[in-house]
């Protein structure tokens, strides 16, 4: 158990991938813990939106709630934004279109688009997905702002499509243009495992292989990782669920598949959850 840290001012609650699940948010945030404390931050780690049910009430509650918010973008979210730029298109599986037809769209994509994909307070860095290991926290936010710059811009809309795609798979600090631009993003927002080399996969994401193949790890066992003192919040690894270490907290537990969704408390890693069996 570790001792409640009454340095941190503020009490912040990390909370994984929603994707939609709104009631189950709703039911999680109506937990008694969070009345009468005015001084609560929440940080949701990306994905806030698709695949659930109620991604337009998720967006609204989060965009209206009277707690202060740090969201960082995930992959998802990026998807609505080069979705509604013209740039992608909206698969089966997504569950964007009563977004799209919103008469809210603008406020919701120009409110997402301001969102940062790094967040650092209190020795706590959150990303949705990982970081490469190279960069420590410096580099990893001013990384970040070279996205966050694009999607801020007035072009944005033409800025988007340079994010996208899956060269480089390796960073070098001399990666210039969109190459850097993309393994920027992929490693922020959708990493999961790696070669032990630092070479990011996409094909596989299923933690059970690595224990076959020891040319595979995940990104925050790469060695010499130059962030490894400092706690590194993230999600979007559901099938890796909700693991916790000293300095790493995976908080994807899959709502949206019917697991739960979970919240920790930063200051003393207290853990609420919502089962989401059944409920969607
Ligand atoms: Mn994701």
């Amino acid at each position: 158990m570790i001792e409640y840290d009454e340095t941190i001012k503020k009490e912040i609650w990390a909370i994984g991938d929603v994707q939609g699940c709104c009631d189950q948010l709703q039911e999680l945030l109506s937990h008694n813990i969070f009345s009468d404390n005015k001084n609560i931050e929440l940080w949701f780690a990306g994905d806030m939106i698709n695949r659930g049910p109620k991604s337009l009430k998720t967006i609204e509650y989060i965009m209206s709630s009277n707690k202060r918010n740090i969201c960082v973008l995930g992959n998802h979210d990026l998807h609505l934004l080069a979705t509604f730029a013209g740039l992608r298109k909206t698969s089966r599986s997504d569950t964007l279109e009563e977004i799209l037809n919103s008469p809210n769209i603008l406020d919701i994509i120009n409110w997402l688009r301001f969102r940062p994909l790094a967040h650092f307070d209190n020795g706590n860095l959150m990303v949705h997905a990982g970081v490469m290991a190279q960069w420590d926290i410096k580099k990893t936010l001013s990384l970040a702002s070279e996205i966050q710059d694009l999607l801020r811009d007035k072009n944005w809309q033409n800025n988007i499509k340079k994010i996208f795609g899956n060269t480089s798979l390796v960073w070098h600090d001399e990666l210039k243009n969109n190459k850097r631009l993309r393994t920027i993003t992929n490693a922020l927002t959708r990493i999961r495992l790696c070669t032990i080399k630092g070479k990011m996969i996409f094909s596989i994401k299923d933690p059970k292989l690595i224990e076959s193949d020891n040319n595979i790890v995940p990104w925050f066992r790469l060695p010499d990782r130059k962030t490894k003192d400092i706690t590194i919040i993230f999600g979007h690894w559901s099938s890796l669920g909700l693991f916790i270490e000293e300095n790493l907290m995976c908080l994807d537990t899959g709502c949206v598949w019917g697991k739960s969704l979970t919240a920790v408390r930063l200051n003393d890693r207290k853990i609420i959850s919502v089962n989401c069996s059944n409920k969607i």
